[in-house]
């Protein structure tokens, strides 16, 4: 997969990149990850790229000038290359909240362009021409759009195949299927007094199936009633 990452604050992506998962995808080619400055793509003297919002009102905007020049460039690379790009995603507050189904069907795109906003965000011919899909992190607001391209990068890349081993597989995450995950122990067996549940070191892995399931259920109850409600539709709808 090709992932194109296109902000103000390339320093404040590259980061991140560069660690556990992502960086052994990277590394193993499964993921191609390219950082993209936007000033890069200015024109002026002072790679300006950002001015004040047309009807006054706070805040800075993104010039469209820059967010063009980068993205097209990327289209055409990708044209040259044969490589579609599946969708051009702009991160902002007022976008659809980004969840795990959107991860798993993301991740099976060959090419991904994020665009990070910032400041009062992008102009807005650049969401109406260049931009295919909005995506929002959650409902708090966040300084700029880095953090959530990340989020929804690392949310992504684990998930296409091959980046997860058997041991560290997807298919037992919190939901994946709905429900959030069994609490885990390492040892020592009693640290402080406190003592590892007996279940789990009894080497019955059908009792330790059970008690896993068991928990799973009573966390979800008690912190995410909403998840096994839906679960539960799903069932009965079929979706
Ligand atoms: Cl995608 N951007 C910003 N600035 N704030 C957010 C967000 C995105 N998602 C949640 N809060």
């Amino acid at each position: 997969m090709r992932i194109d990452i296109v902000t103000a604050f390339p320093d404040l992506v590259r980061g991140p990149l560069e660690y556990s998962i992502i960086r052994r995808a990277r590394e193993r080619g499964q993921v191609d990850i390219r950082v993209h400055d936007l000033r890069d793509y200015t024109t002026d003297r002072h790679r300006q790229i950002d001015d004040y919002p047309y009807g006054g009102g706070g805040g800075m905007v993104l010039k469209p000038e820059p967010i063009f020049r980068c993205i097209e460039a990327i289209q055409e690379e990708a044209r040259r290359a044969g490589r579609p790009i599946d969708e051009v995603i702009y991160l902002t507050p007022d976008g659809q909240v980004f969840n795990q189904e959107l991860a798993n069907r993301l991740s099976l795109c060959q090419h991904l362009v994020l665009l990070a906003g910032h400041y009062k965000g992008v102009d807005q011919r650049v969401r109406d021409a260049l931009v295919t899909m909005e995506l929002s992190i959650g409902d708090y607001v966040l300084s700029g759009g880095e953090l959530p391209a990340l989020v929804v990068v690392d949310a992504i890349v684990r998930l296409i195949p091959g980046v997860l081993g058997d041991a560290e597989s997807a298919l037992t995450d919190s939901f994946q299927d709905g429900l959030l995950d069994a609490p885990v122990y390492t040892r020592p067996a009693v640290f402080r007094g406190m003592a590892v549940p007996e279940v789990l070191r009894s080497g019955d892995h059908e009792r330790i199936a059970a008690w896993r399931e068991e928990q799973r259920l009573l966390k979800t109850r008690q912190r995410r009633p909403d998840l096994l409600a839906q679960t539960e539709s799903s069932m009965t709808h079929d979706e």
